[in-house]
Formats: structure tokens, sequence, C-alpha cells
């Protein structure tokens, strides 16, 4: 197995707490919409993109699809919701343990790189101070297919000139760590093992995380 050189992180709900403000804005539209969503279905649309989130939220709630006019509607809507939390975020929203491991690996030399499904992603690095520290940031503007497909974490190892098998993502969504395999890259769960069962490493947070872990994947 080849060494690591390079580590992709996802970006809601492993650097922020994002996940949190989607789950909150979906559900408000499932209340609109006249049902309730779960945190369980929730979990079946991290890493997705916001119009599959749309559809899945549609499947959930057993209505019919509306029109596509109708689906950028509301999907408009849970963004702005979304948007209102996100535009209060400071550099004092990234996730305990996040900005310790992150300086470490940098000094280790590590190449660094963000994955995320987010058309907010920019908006989220710039509000929390992070948007000239990673090497390459591939998110939901620069992508067609959204995770589980590989396609954001390959071309972040691209970006980085990095082969796929020198790469480790951490992920807190099942489609994410699926997205990492198909790409042939390690992968760190961050959450529950329940969920990311089939990750190569779990950890419930990144609160006490270091180096080490990647000496483990080696
Ligand atoms: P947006 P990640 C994903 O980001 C979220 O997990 C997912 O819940 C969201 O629907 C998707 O981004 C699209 O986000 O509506 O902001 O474009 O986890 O891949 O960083
Ligand atoms: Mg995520």
């Amino acid at each position: 197995m080849q060494n690591i050189e390079a580590i992709i992180f996802d970006l809601d709900g492993v650097i922020v707490d994002t996940a949190r403000f989607h789950y909150q804005a979906w559900k408000r539209l499932a209340q609109e919409l006249g049902f309730y969503f779960s945190l369980e279905q929730n979990e079946r649309l991290k890493g997705v993109s916001r119009m599959e989130s749309l559809e899945l939220l549609f499947e959930f709630g057993e209505l019919p699809l509306p029109s596509e006019e109708e689906k950028v509607r509301l999907a408009t809507k849970k963004n702005d919701w979304y948007r209102e939390n996100i535009l209060k975020m400071t550099p004092n929203d990234l996730l305990p343990g996040v900005g310790k491991f992150l300086n470490e690996l940098k000094e280790a030399n590590y190449k660094l790189a963000i994955g995320s499904s987010s058309k907010n992603a920019g908006t989220i690095l710039s509000r929390i101070g992070y948007d000239k520290f990673f090497d390459a940031v591939v998110d939901g503007t620069k992508i067609t297919n959204s995770k589980p497909d590989p396609e954001v974490f390959l071309k972040a190892a691209e970006k980085l000139g990095m082969k796929p098998e020198k790469c480790v993502v951490f992920e807190d969504a099942h489609a994410g760590i699926e997205a990492a395999k198909r790409a042939k890259m390690r992968t760190v769960g961050v959450g529950s093992k329940q969920v990311l069962f089939d990750a190569d490493i779990v950890v419930p947070d990144l609160k006490d995380i270091n180096k080490k872990i990647i000496d483990e994947l080696n």
C-alpha cells in the first residue's frame, strides 16, 4: 500500500457543523409540505446535491414530484433559509479540534483539500477564515455528479497532483465514504459507526485527533 501524502476533507459535518443547518432547513420545508422529516431520514441527504436532496424529501413525504419550476422554487427557498445561518458563521464555528489538526497536518507537509458537494462551500470557507488555507477546493460548483459518485474526490486529487491511492478522505456521510471508496482512496468516517460502517476507521469527532491517525492507515 502507498503512503498517504494528501488529505481530503468533506466540509459540511466534518470541518463545520453546517449539517444541522441543512437538516433544520429541510425539516422546515417538509413541515410546510405537511409532513415530519426525521433525523434518521436526514442521513440519506448528507453529501447529496441540493436537487437530489429535494427529490429524496418528496420520496420521504410520499408526495408526487412537482414541476421543474416548482422544484427550483422550493430548493431556492430551502437554500435561503440555510444561508441565513451560514452567513452568521465566524471563525469560532470550526468544529472542536479541527483547527489544531489542520495546522498539524500542514506543518507535516501533507497536501490538504476540500471535497464538498455544496455550492455554498466558498461562502462557508470565507466566513470561517479558511478560504486561502487549502491547496485545492473542489465543491458543488465544480462537479456534475455529487456523492456517492467519486468525481469530487478524483478532481481534488487531480488538482493536488496526487494519485488517489495516496489520498485519505474524512467524511461524515455514508454517500461520501462510498464516493471515496469508489475513487480508491482510504477513508475516515467522522460520526456514528452504524452509519459509517464501511469506512476504514470511524471516529466520533475530530476533538482529540492528531496525525497518528494517518500512520494507522499507512
Ligand atoms: P448546497 P458536503 C453537502 O455538503 C451536504 O452534506 C448536503 O447535505 C447538501 O445537500 C450538499 O452539500 C449540497 O449543498 O445546497 O449548499 O449546495 O457534506 O459534501 O460538504
Ligand atoms: Mg458532509
